[in-house]
Order: structure tokens, then sequence, then C-alpha cells
């Protein structure tokens, strides 16, 4: 009999759950940086092979919040804990911190089945991880506490065996073929926001949010012609995000665009604009503008 099951992967910020879901699903369905706050939405990735499907639920990291875009992300979050199959929480090698120890009060007074995952192994030596272990095996009865390395995709293998020991029996949710519930659009923006990410420095991409604005494939070539504007939330922000000379804006969008291209298989001609709207990330009705579900505000 196949199994099957939703699998929520939570933590706090910048931890490393977008890093092992890409690792499982091989692709790049969600967009990571190492930079906290990454992920803004549910994201989710289908896994299905002969043992059965794993439907992974990407989340925004939990932390406290300062303006409604982070109330949305740690709600986000949040209900997904109570209505999952099995949770991963995602930890890194040390002590845990006040985020961590909020997350496993919550996962607590649901009770459901949850797998420690102490992910970046590869920053510590190894007796300190056993230390890690047991300070985290006092604070909650984990089910399995499982070490990885998810960049290098170290424990990987060993932990998708566990998740289908764990997981119910039943048929998949979703076709075969199908990894992910993301419309191509969003994908693609999310790339174009990975790219600003990358490029800018510390104190803008926190505000920044992505639009694609026409997104429309020519009749007569194989070339898809895509223009998208980047959001930012200050006047004083917009030089920067466009550089010299357009620079900067022009490695953002040539380095996106090498991957969109490799996502829809076909030519991208990617037009990047930019625009402020002032404090959006506090404004609930831009929120809701910028791509976010509105289920969750
Ligand atoms: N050294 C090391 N770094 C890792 C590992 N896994 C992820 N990272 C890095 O950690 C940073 C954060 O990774 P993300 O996957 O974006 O983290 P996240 O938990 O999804 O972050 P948010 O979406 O902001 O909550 C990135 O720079 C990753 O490359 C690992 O196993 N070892
Ligand atoms: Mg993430």
């Amino acid at each position: 009999m196949k199994k099957s099951g939703f699998v929520s992967i939570i933590g706090r910020p910048n931890v490393g759950k977008s890093t092992l879901l890409n690792q499982f699903l091989g692709e790049k369905l969600a967009i990571t940086s190492n930079k906290p706050q990454t992920t803004r939405n549910r994201i989710q990735g289908i896994y299905t092979n002969e043992k059965g499907q794993i439907v992974f639920i990407d989340t925004p990291g939990i932390h406290k919040p300062s303006h409604k875009l982070g109330e949305y992300m740690v709600k986000a979050a949040s209900t997904t804990i109570g209505d999952v199959d099995l949770i991963l929480l995602l930890v890194e090698p040390r002590r845990p911190g006040k985020e961590d120890l909020m997350i496993i009060d919550q996962v607590k007074k649901v009770g459901a089945d949850t797998f420690l995952i102490i992910n970046k192994i590869d920053t510590i030596p190894k007796v300190n991880l056993l230390e890690c272990i047991n300070t985290y095996k006092d604070l909650y009865s984990f089910q399995e506490i499982v070490p990885i390395c998810a960049f290098k995709g170290d424990g990987v293998r060993e932990l998708q065996d566990l998740i289908f020991a764990y997981l119910p029996e039943g048929p998949g949710f979703f076709p075969d073929d199908m990894i992910t519930d993301q419309p191509e659009r969003q994908l693609v923006a999310e790339y174009i926001r990975e790219k600003a990410l990358y490029v800018l420095d510390q104190e803008i991409p926190h505000g920044i949010a992505v639009v694609i604005d026409t997104f429309a494939e020519r009749e007569d070539k194989a070339i898809v012609d895509i223009n998208a504007t980047i959001i930012c939330e200050k006047e004083s922000h917009k030089p920067i995000i466009i550089g010299k000379q357009g620079a900067t804006i022009r490695e953002i969008g040539s380095q996106a665009r090498r991957e969109i291209e490799r996502l829809l298989g076909m030519q991208v001609n990617l037009k990047l604009w930019v625009k402020v709207k002032e404090r959006w990330r506090d404004s609930e009705f831009l929120v809701k503008n910028f791509g976010f579900d509105k289920k969750e505000l």
C-alpha cells in the first residue's frame, strides 16, 4: 500500500528550510538567501516515488513580526502546524534561541508528530552535535532527531525514509508529475526577488516586492516577453536599485533572466522597472495586492 501525507517545514528565519525543500525536490521551488525572512508565502513542493507521495510545505521563518507583512508570514507558517501529518522543525546546531523555544511551545500545544532536524552540521565539530541533540531532547519528545546538511544533501535520503515510515497509507493527493502548486508567474517573480536580494546590500532587500506586469509568449517565436516591477519602500532606495547608469538593475535582470529561461525552457526578454510604495509592508491593502494569499490576512 502506498503512503501519502502533508509535511510542514518550520523554524526560525534563515535555518535552511527552503534549501531543504529544494534539495528534496531537486528543483528550485523556493528561493533562498543568506538574509533572514526570505520566504514570504507557504510553498508547496510535491515529491512522488514508488513508496508514495510527500507534500512538503515550506513556510516563512517564525519570528516576532514588526509589520503587517511579518504578521502575515508568521500566520502563514503557524497555521500549518495543526493541519499536517508531520512537522519538520529545523534548527541550527547550537543552543536554542528564543524563537526556537517559542516554536517548540507551539508544537507542544498541537502535539503533532514532529522531527527535529538539525541543519548546517557542516558548520560545527561532531562533538558539539551530541551536546545539541541532548539539549533539544530535554525540551520535547521529538519522534526523531535527524542531523543534516541541507545544501550538500547529507542525511536527506535517510530523512526521506523516516518520513515515509511515519506517513499514513493512502493514495497521492496530486498527479505524479506535479511538483508545485505555484503558478509560473509567481516563480518568475520570486526568482527576480532572489537575485535582487543577492545583488543589493543589507538594508533594501527586506523592503522589496516583485510584481509581474505582463507575461506573454510571442506567437511567431519561442520567446517570452516579461515586464516586472520591483517595488521598494523609499524614494532613496530607487537610485540604489537602479545603480550607476542602470548597472545594478541590469545585473539583477540578467541573473534572473538566465534562471527564468532555464525554468521556462525558452528565450526570455525581461524588462525590469522600479516603483516606490512607501511603507507597503505596513499596508494591508498593498500586501494583498502584491500576490499574498488573502485568506491569511
Ligand atoms: N553551511 C550551511 N549553510 C546552509 C545549509 N543549508 C542552508 N544554508 C544556508 O542558510 C541560508 C538560509 O537558507 P534558506 O534556505 O533561505 O533559509 P530559510 O530557513 O528558508 O529562511 P527564511 O525563508 O528566511 O525563513 C542560505 O545562505 C543557505 O545557503 C547547510 O546545510 N549548511
Ligand atoms: Mg525560506
